[in-house]
């Protein structure tokens, strides 16, 4: 296994295309052991995300697919009724299985001064859009009545952008504020499979700077009009949508900004059959989809053959991002014991005090191993030497030894004091109360 791995190694340093940057503070370490998952919120449907409600100190927010929103204090307990509920601005939502609905929350980082709280929601289709598209990708912003109010008023919604969505899948959807005071948007590729078919463009969407999708966004929320463009965004001049931060991106449904460190933006792309990545987003870079997978190219009319003449440059000429980690996806290698799952839920470097043991670690997931069970697990992701990919080992919990969740990941959150959560479904849609915040603590002696 060993010399497998290392040959493996080999093959993909070979594939490089641009060195690898390491966060600082990352340091490789022995087997994770000693992490315990408490149950510290449950009854969600589908919860995809939890973040520190600035309202108090230690108070989060969680958001549920479903189109709701919910305090909950230190101890997990919630507040009844929903901080935000927009389930009257939602399509209506597939109960068996949907990637649109409330995708995430952000609170502006001066909240204690101009009480503006963000969001990104799946509103039905505008008018203004192709007939046969799915739906449009809103972008929001809300003003709560006073820091410590206790739900947010839909009359104050102010909306900053509209993204028409062709298909239902691949949204992204996620957003948070970088150590820039700049608002990060993920953006999928558009949806379908392979980033073909109808609402792509003929070089795929995630290549094409004449589209938000298939990229990451960043916006300057800090302008008398509440939208701007950061004067160093690539496109900022001209070329393209000046929106777009990042391209090449296939569907990275989580991404986190790290607090500590240089604070990086890190996002986790699922893969289309064969590989699931881990990218450090950076401004201008271009992340490879549709053209790539993983460190290894990709035909959208033959995807599970890797060809190995595939560009490593883009079409403006400068190299593609290779990503800091990738992993082997059931789908296509099934019998593979490298495989880490068929979804990569992206989370969060721990800066939190509680597990010194995955201090400057990131500790993300896969949604599930499999389709028919739930079957999500955690990883931690340390860096290798220098220039070559991280490693990944699998969280053996002492809750759960087999490393199975029993749930699929959905997304992971971070809280005021830095410590991780994961977040489960049950199942596969949104339906039952099956969600959970798990809390990664101490295992007991
Ligand atoms: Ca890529």
């Amino acid at each position: 296994m060993i010399i497998s791995r290392l040959m493996q190694r080999v093959t993909l340093l070979t594939c490089l295309a641009v060195t690898l940057t390491p966060p600082a503070n990352l340091t490789a370490q022995a087997e994770i052991a000693g992490v315990a998952l408490e149950n510290h919120a449950s009854g969600f449907v589908s919860p995809v995300m939890l973040i520190q409600w600035p309202g108090t100190k230690r108070g989060n927010l969680v958001v549920d697919q479903v189109g709701l929103a919910y305090l909950i204090n230190a101890k997990g307990q919630r507040q009844e009724a929903p901080y935000l509920d927009v389930r009257s601005k939602t399509v209506k939502l597939n109960e068996g299985f949907d990637e649109r609905g409330l995708l995430s929350m952000a609170f502006h980082p001066n909240f204690a001064q101009n009480r503006k709280v963000y969001a990104v929601y799946s509103a039905p289709l505008r008018s203004s859009a192709a007939s046969d598209w799915d739906h449009t990708m809103r972008l929001v912003e809300f003003t709560a009545a006073t820091t410590n109010a206790l739900s947010l008023d839909l009359s104050t919604e102010k909306i900053l952008l509209e993204i028409d969505k062709p298909w239902g899948n691949h949204n992204s959807g996620c957003i948070a504020f970088g150590g820039d005071g700049f608002l990060y948007y993920s953006v999928g590729d558009g949806g379908n499979m392979n980033g073909q078919g109808r609402g792509h463009s003929p070089q795929g969407n995630s290549q094409d700077p004449s589209h938000l999708l298939g990229k990451m966004l960043r916006i300057d929320v800090n302008t008398p009009t509440g939208y701007g463009i950061p004067k160093d965004n690539p496109f900022a001049k001209g070329g393209g949508r000046p929106e777009i931060f990042a391209m090449g991106l296939r569907n990275t449904w989580r991404f986190s900004v790290d607090r500590g460190g240089s604070r990086q933006v890190i996002g986790a792309d699922v893969g289309q059959d064969s590989y699931e990545e881990v990218n450090v987003i950076e401004n201008g870079a271009n992340y490879g989809w549709n053209i790539r997978e993983g460190f290894v190219g990709f035909n959208p009319n033959d995807p599970l053959k890797h060809p190995a003449d595939a560009p490593t440059k883009a079409s403006d000429g400068k190299p593609f991002h290779d990503p800091l980690l990738v992993y082997k996806n059931f789908k296509a290698f099934p019998k593979d014991a490298d495989s880490g799952g068929i979804s990569i839920t992206g989370g969060y470097v721990y800066r939190g005090a509680a597990l010194p043991q995955l201090q400057g670690k990131y500790v993300f997931g896969d949604w599930s191993r499999q389709w028919v069970k739930p079957d999500g697990a955690v990883y931690i992701a340390s860096p290798g030497a220098a220039g070559q990919p991280w490693n990944r080992e699998l969280l053996k919990p002492s809750t759960h030894p087999t490393g199975s969740l029993g749930g699929f990941i959905t997304a992971f959150g971070e809280d005021g004091d830095g410590e991780v959560y994961v977040l489960t479904n049950g199942s596969t849609g949104l339906v039952g109360k099956t969600g959970i915040v798990w809390k990664l603590v101490p295992s007991k002696l």
